[in-house]
């Protein structure tokens, strides 16, 4: 890529100028990371879908730029957001895939982060939301009635409300700082994805107790019952500390507001992962019935209040100007992923995956492709922007931004492509590397998907996987629905994206260089 350093305040017209705050004489900016879990390109109405209306987002989108090839690094959570808070590829680790309730902490203490960066550079920072990063040193070793280490905080985030893991899986409780909040101290908490306590009833064994949400047929999620719900793991305790579902997304958004009225004088970063729209999706009752598409839709307008709460906190405060909002998804769409919550009769017309096909846990595109925008007002170009944008080069490019070196072996996975993110240049990556069953190469036009003997069809979700066991090529600019493989029509190509996944897979994060 093209760089030319310039003053914030001098749009200039080199072929790909980018912006560094270290240059500029205006404030650090405040950055927030609004990460929504599971929705899909086509969940937001400013992405082209007429079945849903999300007016703070797209009204976010609309004075921002708003992407439409833009990727999280994997299709499901857990390796999605190790990419993205380190700016390394999660299967460079075997050891990063969908993490359990009690996994012990992935990202380890002594690893670069974005939060340490940022700490670097005398922000405050904090995460709020969805954790799923795993907490304590090993799994299952947690002290969850005590001060659980390590934590957000070991890892850059001086501030953490979080989940441990997801709302479907135990424990169903909020970690402050890495305490539990409200837990009673002669009520302990026990946690176990092995063995269930003897006397706590199970959703296998006391459907009837299940008032809230039924998990689907063969779906699992029938283990401990918490709220009328039953998840996956077991836990016995906590009673004071258990979260109401009804109102995560309420506590994520107040806990938001609180942490930038707290802020408001000290640059901060803030990592805002909302909860919305995993499952179990039960969106506090103000929102129900209000998109009629049941609770998935509703959690979607519930997520588009939280955006809309953020926005007007800004203002408030008289902040909105000085701060950068990135607002993405950490994998695609899926609708019916455990609950039977209607999700898949109460669809009708939407797309929540746009004109892309399979979902979340598919090497098709609609795993990894993912609403992007970025917001900066006064400072980025409105408007869309085509750039071939990754979440794994967020560590490189906010680095870019405050004029920070970082270490030499995180150069490589994460890049610096502010450029392409603020909107000043129009290409982006040369390429992407994606996640699901196989890894997938994308150069913005052909894309790889490496063989797999893994079944098309995720049964449980009714979703096409995109394994196959031969090779994949598709050409999305003529072939967005990646419906016909060209490999065999195009075996130079296939072998040129080959050789980038091979010299990037082996390069152990020393080095992706493209052989052209
Ligand atoms: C799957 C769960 C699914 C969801 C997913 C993680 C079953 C059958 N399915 O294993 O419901 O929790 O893990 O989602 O248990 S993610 O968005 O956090 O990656
Ligand atoms: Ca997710």
């Amino acid at each position: 890529m093209k760089t030319k350093t310039i003053n914030l305040f001098g749009l200039i017209s080199a072929a790909c100028p980018v912006l560094t705050f270290a240059q500029s004489p205006t404030n650090p900016p405040n950055v927030i990371v609004i990460m929504a879990d599971d929705i899909g390109y086509g969940d937001f109405s400013c992405n082209g879908e007429k079945t849903i209306h999300t007016p703070n987002v797209d009204k976010l989108a609309g004075d921002g730029i708003r992407f439409t090839n833009a990727h999280a690094v994997a299709a499901t959570s857990t390796p999605s957001r190790y990419s993205f808070l380190t700016g390394q590829y999660a299967w460079r680790r075997n050891d990063t895939g969908i993490a359990a309730g009690n996994a012990g902490m992935i990202i380890r203490p002594e690893q670069y982060t974005v939060g340490k960066l940022f700490q670097s550079c005398g922000y405050a920072t904090a995460v709020i939301g969805k954790w799923h990063l795993g907490l304590g040193d090993t799994t299952g070793s947690q002290n969850w009635n005590g001060h659980i280490i390590p934590g957000p905080s070991d890892i850059g985030f001086d501030y953490s409300f979080i989940m441990a893991a997801t709302a479907d899986r135990v424990p169903c409780v909020w970690v402050e700082n890495q305490r539990i909040v409200n837990l009673d101290p002669n009520d302990s908490i026990e946690v176990s994805y092995e063995t269930p306590f003897p006397g706590e009833p199970l959703g296998s064994t006391h459907p009837e107790l299940l008032t809230v949400q039924r998990p689907s047929p063969n779906h699992g999620h029938d283990q401990a019952i918490v709220n009328g719900i039953s998840r996956i793991g077991y836990m016995k305790g906590g009673k004071s500390a258990l979260w109401q579902d009804e109102n995560i997304g309420d506590s994520i958004t107040l806990h938001a507001i609180s942490y930038l009225e707290q802020h408001r004088d000290t640059p901060f970063f803030l990592y805002l992962a909302t909860n919305d729209i995993h499952v179990p999706r039960v969106p506090h009752p103000r929102f129900e019935g209000k998109s009629g598409m049941g609770p998935r839709g509703d959690a979607i307008l519930q997520f588009d209040w939280t955006v809309g709460q953020v926005l007007e906190t800004l203002d408030r405060l008289g902040i909105r100007d000085n701060t950068l909002i990135i607002l993405t998804s950490d994998n695609g769409p899926v609708v019916d992923d455990g609950y039977q919550d209607r999700a898949v009769e109460l669809l009708g017309q939407h797309r929540p995956w746009g004109d892309f096909r399979g979902g979340k846990y598919s090497s098709f595109e609609a795993g990894t492709r993912v609403p992007f925008i970025v917001n900066w007002p006064g400072r980025v170009k409105k408007g869309v922007s085509d750039a071939l944008v990754s979440q794994v080069d967020f560590l490189a490019s906010m680095g870019s931004l405050l004029g920070k070196d970082l270490p030499d072996h995180l150069k490589n996975d994460s890049r610096n492509e502010l450029g392409a993110w603020l909107g000043t240049c129009k290409k982006g990556r040369d390429y992407v590397i994606l996640q699901a069953g196989s890894l997938s190469v994308y150069d913005g036009t052909w894309k790889y998907i490496a063989p797999n003997n893994g079944g098309p069809l995720n049964v449980l979700t009714n979703t096409e996987t995109g394994n196959n066991p031969q090779p994949q090529l598709y050409n999305l600019k003529r072939d967005v629905g990646e419906k016909k493989n060209v490999a065999a029509k195009h075996p130079d190509r296939v072998q040129r994206l080959q050789q980038i996944l091979k010299e990037c897979t082996q390069s152990r994060g020393g080095g992706c260089v493209i052989s052209r």
